[in-house]
């Protein structure tokens, strides 16, 4: 006998359902659906296409077939408004778009409240800018995008607790809305819908139970890393990297907010202590930019090239927007003129390998923990070239997958409120661990040019 499960897991550049069978202790995935999600500018603003992900998402259910439950999960932050019939009002706004700039300086610090790393586009900023549209102000609720599509197939409203984090609003010490926040910063609490856990029931679609699952994506594909114990540190690569440790309790010191360390909140009540690193994002903008090259020779023509000879800061925020990414790449990291996609794809790796080295280390030191291995999941772990400068940076061995970690992590939690599968994160972990594939990657080399690069991209 076996049970199936739907997880709809929709990314920044494309979306899937994957539908996880159960049954022999063990389990199998099968992605019935992939569709683009492609943003669009209209009138100087960037928007999602969320109708488009609503068809995505129905097209997948019904490839699906008959299953036991969905699960939603998507990038986090951003939302759309509906009124008091519904109706959708206006589309979601992407978080890319330049809306937010310079209101994080203007707000000020919230660190001591939500713990949040400060991002321009924060959900609380986004708000700040459109707190004088009319749609704000006839909204009668406010649902992050995996909750509106919830809402879309089921009729139900809620903030799902894991992607709530994110917004910025939430008290990372009770876990719950900051109503003197939202007061402080003259925001309409009355928007914001009862906070949700992974777990419990949404609602029904066409019979079928919608279930919440960690549906901000990191918090899913967190779940769906394969380590045992607790001493590693995990990148979930793809549009961005996150960076972090799982822990229990929020570190709240200076040195982690000025070091800009997030306490996002994960399935399980655990803390996700990371950063965001800027990840494969300004790769798959070059790609855009050059007509896609075919990835694999491009990859070998870039391994092939001299390390560490250009890196950038990654991190900086004007590789944030989209557009000229080559450009601004070729800029930052003063090629020579003529350098070929092979030199620029070949920076941006190294770079991404320093960000990430940095980033495993700061998260060390300011949770005052030692991690042995870091974890590498997402679409990441299928570049073999960044895995191992990963690896060779960190000077920590780098076990690779699975590239669904997301949808993993989302089908699991599903499968764990059906009493398909029983036990905390590390039984979850660990069918992960014992039914995907794992690729292994030692350090090589030593520390001196990793360090000097550091060094030379301004940290
Ligand atoms: C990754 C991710 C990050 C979040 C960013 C924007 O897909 O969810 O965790 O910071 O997208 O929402």
């Amino acid at each position: 006998m076996s049970e199936a499960f739907a997880a709809v897991d929709l990314g920044a550049s494309s979306g899937r359902v994957v539908v996880g069978r159960f049954g022999d202790g063990g389990f199998d995935l099968d992605v019935v659906h992939r569709f683009p999600n492609e943003p669009v500018r209209v009138g100087g603003t960037l928007h999602w296409d969320i109708l488009s992900l609503h068809r995505g998402m129905l097209d997948g259910l019904r490839a699906a077939g008959p299953v036991s439950s969905i699960g939603i999960d998507s990038w986090a932050v951003d939302y759309g408004l509906i009124d008091a019939s519904g109706a959708l009002l206006g589309n979601p706004v992407h978080y890319r778009d330049s809306r937010t700039d310079g209101i994080a300086a203007r707000v000020g610090d919230l660190y001591p409240v939500n713990g949040l790393q400060t991002l321009p586009f924060n959900t609380v900023y986004q708000l700040v800018a459109a707190s004088r549209t009319p749609q704000y102000q006839v909204a009668r609720h406010l649902l992050l995008i995996p909750d509106l599509l919830a809402y879309w197939l089921t009729g139900e409203i809620g903030a799902e607790y894991t992607n709530a984090s994110t917004t910025g609003l939430l008290d990372v010490r009770t876990r719950d809305w900051s109503s003197e926040l939202v007061a402080d910063l003259g925001l309409r609490a009355e928007l914001l819908p009862p906070v949700r856990h992974p777990g419990e029931r949404i609602g029904l679609y066409d019979g079928t139970p919608v279930v919440a699952v960690g549906s901000h994506d990191t918090a899913s594909a967190i779940v769906g890393v394969p380590a045992s114990g607790g001493d590693f540190a995990y990148i979930s690569c793809g549009t961005w990297s996150l960076v972090g440790l799982e822990l229990d309790q929020p570190v709240l010191s200076d040195a982690s907010r000025q070091a800009n360390f997030t306490n996002e909140g994960g399935v399980d009540g655990t803390i996700r202590y990371l950063r965001n690193v800027m990840g494969l994002w300004p790769l798959q903008e070059c790609l855009r930019e050059w007509g896609s090259p075919d990835l694999p020779s491009l990859l070998s023509a870039a391994a092939s090239e001299p390390g560490l000879a250009h890196v950038v800061d990654l991190d900086d925020p004007v590789f944030l927007p989209p557009g000229d990414m080559d450009g601004r790449l070729r800029k930052m990291a003063g090629l020579p003129a003529g350098a070929g996609p092979a030199v620029v794809t070949r920076c941006v790796l190294d770079s991404l390998a320093l960000a990430q080295r940095r980033a495993v280390r700061q998260a060390q030191e300011l949770a005052g923990r030692e991690v042995s291995v870091v974890h590498l999941v997402g679409g990441g772990a299928l570049n073999e070239l960044l895995c191992q400068l990963t690896a060779d940076a960190c000077g920590l061995t780098v076990l690779a997958g699975p590239v669904e970690a997301t949808a993993l992590g989302n089908l699991l939690v599903q499968a764990r409120a059906a009493g398909v599968v029983e036990g905390g994160l590390d039984a979850l972990r660990s069918l992960v661990r014992h039914t995907q594939r794992i690729v292994r990657y030692e350090p090589r080399g030593d520390d001196g040019p990793w360090q000097a690069a550091a060094a030379r991209a301004g940290r």
